[in-house]
């Protein structure tokens, strides 16, 4: 039997070769939390059980980068990620990038996916692409679990998510330090000021400034806008100016991601279980699981040890919630 299928088979070999960076065991690995299968629950809790016997904890500082889409996240946490290796050989960093679902293709938008590449042999670096399921962006159904299972393995974990408004406030939720990545693009910050998503990022990033002239214009704008969305706190935030197509501006902003792994304290993604687990019943069931939710006091223990909801999964799919909450 090959090494990769010993370790289909066997959680714990499958959780070993991921630790070592083993691309398709970490594929494998994701997967595994990605499975809306029943009987994927038992592969999920024996994995976490290796995990766990490995001493794997959560040690990821959670780093979101978020945006419009098209503005070159994507482009520029390849190049991040690469900087960030390369300055420290101790270093591993897996990015997480969430696609908002196409209606029409059911693919992602802009055909991203494929846009990050590492380099094949390099296992401190890994990329997955997840789809939101949602038109407009915002996180994946499993990319909370996802991510609860990468913070184990790698040192930094970015979130890339798409969309005006929703995602930034989700990936708010969990991440450590959340970037918003802008375009010079007339119009874009007059967007985020209607949002009010200017208030949710830690620093800002403005990509594709080598297009020098609508750059400038884009930084003059994203300052008045600061200006009025942060008053008294706008000339403490950072603004990255920067080109993935060329390189200009990432050595600071590598600088700025180093700088706060040794800064900011990782929370962990368990800190944020409950406030996503609202959320996945509120996404799924709206208005109406709220308030069969309020009204079920054993989901206070959202699934710790599980790191997942299957339990409350099956509770769900099995007593839907009681008929007269639709009148
Ligand atoms: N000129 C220029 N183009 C860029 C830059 N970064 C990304 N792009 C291009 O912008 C498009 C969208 O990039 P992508 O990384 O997929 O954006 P995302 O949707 O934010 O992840 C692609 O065609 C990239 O090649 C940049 O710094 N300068
Ligand atoms: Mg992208």
């Amino acid at each position: 039997m090959s090494a990769p299928d010993a370790a289909s088979s066997d959680p714990r070999l499958l959780v070993a070769a991921a630790a070592r960076g083993e691309r398709r065991a970490l594929a494998r690995l994701v997967s595994v939390f990605e499975d809306s299968r029943t009987d994927a629950a038992a592969r999920r809790r024996e994995a976490l059980a290796a995990l766990d016997e490995r001493g794997a904890a959560p040690r990821a500082l959670c780093v979101g980068f978020t945006g419009t889409p098209g503005a070159g996240k994507s482009s520029l946490l390849g190049v991040v990620a690469k900087a960030l290796v390369e300055r420290d050989p101790t270093l591993s960093v897996a990015v997480v990038a969430v696609d908002p679902a196409s209606v029409l293709s059911g693919g992602a938008l802009l055909g991203d996916r494929t846009r990050v590449t590492f380099p094949a042999g390099e296992r401190r670096l890994y990329f997955r692409s997840q789809s939101s399921e949602r038109a407009l962006g915002g996180l994946g159904r499993t990319t909370f679990h996802v991510c609860r299972v990468l913070e184990r393995l790698f040192d930094v974990l970015f979130v890339e998510t798409v969309g005006i408004g929703q995602s930034e406030i989700e990936v708010r939720e969990f991440a450590d330090r959340v970037y918003l990545v802008l375009q010079p693009l007339a119009g874009d910050q007059v967007q985020f000021m209607k949002a009010g998503i200017m208030e949710i990022p830690d620093a800002f990033v403005v990509n594709k400034c080598d297009e020098e002239r609508a750059a400038r214009r884009s930084l003059h704008a994203l300052r008045a806008s600061l200006s009025f969305a942060r008053p008294g706190d706008d000339d403490r935030l950072p603004i990255f100016s920067t080109s993935a197509a060329t390189g200009l501006g990432v050595d600071a902003l590598v600088e700025d991601i180093a700088r706060s792994r040794t800064s900011i304290a990782p929370r962990g993604l368990t800190a944020a279980a409950r406030a996503h687990f609202e959320r996945w019943v509120a996404t799924g069931y709206g208005e109406l699981g709220l308030r069969y939710l309020a009204g079920v006091p054993a989901l206070e223990d959202v699934d710790a040890a599980e790191l997942s909801f299957d339990r409350e999964f099956r509770r769900w799919v099995c007593e839907p919630p009681p008929t007269e909450l639709h009148r």
